[in-house]
């Protein structure tokens, strides 16, 4: 058949592209690509995923219904996505070492929810990082299911040097005896020592379950102490460091899998998302490539340069620096608070998120800190000497005496940066 014969055969849902069906919507995705290709995107959790992530993620496979597991799902027709599935479930266990990996959570939030159900009875002890100190809701938050279900006793960081302290770790282990350790976090800016960890873990006849969403990435490229080797969980989100569609995925040991993979289904989920399953083996097979490792490494070079650059125009940093891809600012002794801040840097384009610093005395809706992180500008392109023109624009921005035309120079400066660095320029 002739093209024009297929076309005027085709029903017009299948033929309209989304600026015919709907111009509305089409008009305010076409503002949000506006907005991420003319800001400096410095969201430690936020990146730009590749393209062809994002064409996974937009493919047919969101149709498909697929109850259950390769090989053994409650619908006909999964023979395609049985395939889509291992091949994700492959990619990520050679990626990671992993023994056993589930790759349906539909977000990290849900992946270290399946993980407490299925190890976890309602009422058992938990410790965790404080989410105000770094840690994360599901880690126990008071108005988390986390911190309703479960018995959470928690640990911070040390006042003095802003980093974990071990021996205060385990001693609290000892005390509250935890069935489930949780390390990981989403604002701590230097190396876990995950070992240390699970030795305390073992000491205590506890688990351990590692959230690694923030630094996947690193993981992947042996750029972090391995949390996979030495736990019995590791969950993670996928679009973090790792650059991948926004979702979830379960690491664990083989004698956990079966009960890993019940609590996710039927536990927690019904139908796994097929396109982001897709999307995921996608983002894994781009994640063991020499590129992806190479980007890791200069994501952490321009954090240290970011964070050097800061800390000489006087800003300080929680622990005295980073190690890893991402900083928080103590704004307390330049006299500003974080949402001032987040405010003041969304002026001249560039995008953080406030953020508690260890300690603070201010709400969390209003707090002393910002987070800052690398991930995205990194996979755009910046490199060390985009960083230091980064940090003069941020020490320009939260200085004291800066003008509304002074905002106006800078919102240029950041225009003219980026200009450099194309964003999906195929879009
Ligand atoms: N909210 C995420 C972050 O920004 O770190 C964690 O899920």
């Amino acid at each position: 058949m002739a093209r024009s014969q297929v076309e005027a055969k085709t029903q017009p849902e299948f033929r309209e592209r989304l600026r015919e069906a709907d111009p509305e919507l089409a008009g305010l995705l076409k503002k949000e690509l506006a907005r991420q290709r003319g800001t400096i995107e410095l969201i430690a959790s936020e990146n730009f995923t590749s393209r062809a992530v994002l064409e996974a993620a937009a493919s047919v496979l969101t149709n498909k219904y697929a109850e259950g597991y390769p090989g053994a799902r409650y619908y006909g027709g999964c023979e395609v996505v049985d395939e889509v599935e291992t091949l994700a479930v492959d990619r990520c266990k050679t990626l990671f070492g992993a023994e056993h990996v589930n790759v349906q959570p539909h977000s990290g939030s849900t992946a270290n929810q399946a993980v407490y159900f299925a190890e976890l009875a309602m009422g058992d002890a938990l410790l965790a990082m404080k989410l105000d100190h770094g840690g994360h809701l599901t880690h126990g938050l008071k108005v988390n299911f986390s911190g309703r279900f479960y018995h959470v006793h928690s640990y911070g960081l040390d006042r003095e040097t802003g980093r974990l302290d071990y021996d205060r770790i385990e001693e609290i282990a000892r005390e509250r005896q935890p069935h489930l350790i949780v390390a990981g976090a989403s604002a701590y800016p230097r190396r876990i020592d995950f070992a240390r960890f699970a030795g305390i873990a073992r000491s205590v006849g506890a688990r351990l379950m590692v959230d690694m969403a923030h630094i996947a990435g690193l993981v992947a490229a042996g750029l972090h102490p391995d949390p996979v080797a030495v736990s019995d969980y590791v969950t993670t989100t996928t679009h973090k460091t790792l650059a991948g569609p926004r979702s979830g995925v379960i690491i664990c040991k083989q004698e956990l899998a079966r009960n890993i993979d019940k609590a996710v289904f039927p536990g927690l989920q019904g139908g796994p998302l097929m396109h982001i399953v897709a999307a995921k083996a996608a983002c894994f097979k781009l994640a063991a490539t020499e590129e992806f490792r190479q980007r890791q490494q200069q994501t952490v070079a321009n954090a240290a340069v970011l964070a050097a650059s800061l800390q000489q125009g006087g800003i300080q940093l929680v622990s005295g620096g980073t190690d890893n891809h991402l900083m928080l600012a103590d704004l307390t002794d330049i006299g500003i608070t974080g949402i001032e801040a987040e405010n003041r840097l969304e002026e001249v384009g560039i995008t953080v998120n406030k953020n508690p610093v260890p300690f603070d005395p201010l709400p969390p809706t209003v707090t002393s800190g910002i987070r800052i992180g690398t991930p995205a500008v990194t996979t755009r392109g910046f490199r060390e000497a985009e960083m230091e023109e980064v940090a003069a624009i941020i020490l320009a921005a939260l200085g004291r005496s800066v003008t509304g035309a002074d905002k106006k120079r800078l919102r240029r400066r950041v225009g003219e940066l980026l200009a450099s660095f194309p964003l999906y320029p195929h879009l």
